[in-house]
């Protein structure tokens, strides 16, 4: 990677973030600004002729790289493809260093996820919102941080999706709050629905699961 590759894009939530993690109006850039937590990113494109069964799944899921410092965030995020340019079926994860991205991580078992469903045909809300819930992420700007085990954006055919997993599925107050504060996030009105599915239920029930808390 040059020096180039790492140089930061000035956009406004570039710039409430880097004010955000620095503290201050006139940010330090002779030194790394560390995060609270380190972050692994995961790539997966299974192949997506087939519906993927519970054993097959996971099997072409990727390590890609991991990072935990604000700057070090900017040179992966300048360097690879937003979600609207990455194939049909390509799923990228982002969570915290140590959790894999899967149901039966002991982080993620007694969890569940929040889930946005984003119509196609929209690539910048798409991009913008996967950027904004990772700075929220990354920026540990949820009230219940600890909560947090990570974060997906699945590339499909008919619709996109953005979800925000969490560690304890039972702890109502600690998703509602997450759930709610990921709707402004995202931008979305105050009638419109966001969805938490819990992993237990969806291991059972698979695709027939339903939503245990909705905001
Ligand atoms: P998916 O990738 O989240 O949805 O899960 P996709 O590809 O859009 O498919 P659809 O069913 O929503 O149309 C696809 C399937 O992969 C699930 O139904 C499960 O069978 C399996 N699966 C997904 N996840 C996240 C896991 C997991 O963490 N562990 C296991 N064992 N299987 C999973």
């Amino acid at each position: 990677m040059s020096p180039d590759d790492c140089r930061m894009t000035h956009t406004s939530s570039f710039d409430t973030v880097i004010s955000h993690f620095v503290g201050n109006n006139e940010p330090d850039f002779s030194q790394k600004h560390p995060l609270e937590s380190k972050w692994t990113l995961w790539f997966d494109n299974p192949d997506g002729k087939q519906k993927q069964s519970q054993s097959q799944w996971g099997q072409t899921l990727r390590a890609v790289y991991t990072f935990d410092t604000v700057e070090d965030f900017w040179c992966l995020y300048n360097n690879i493809i937003p979600p609207s340019r990455l194939a049909n079926m390509s799923d990228l994860h982002l969570f915290k260093e140590g959790v894999e991205p899967k149901w039966e991580d002991p982080a993620c078992e007694h969890g569940g996820k929040w889930t946005a469903i984003l119509a196609k045909g929209n690539s910048q809300l798409l991009d913008t919102n996967w950027l904004h819930a990772v700075l929220a992420c990354i920026g540990e700007q949820f009230d219940e941080g600890d909560e947090i085990c990570g974060i997906v954006v699945n590339v499909r055919p008919k619709n996109n999706r953005i979800a925000v997993w969490t560690k304890t599925a039972s702890n109502e107050a600690a998703q509602i709050s997450i759930g709610k504060q990921l709707k402004e996030i995202f931008g979305m009105p105050e009638n419109a629905r966001l969805g938490y599915l819990v992993h237990a239920d969806a291991k059972r029930a698979d695709r027939k699961a339903k939503d245990r808390y909705t905001v």
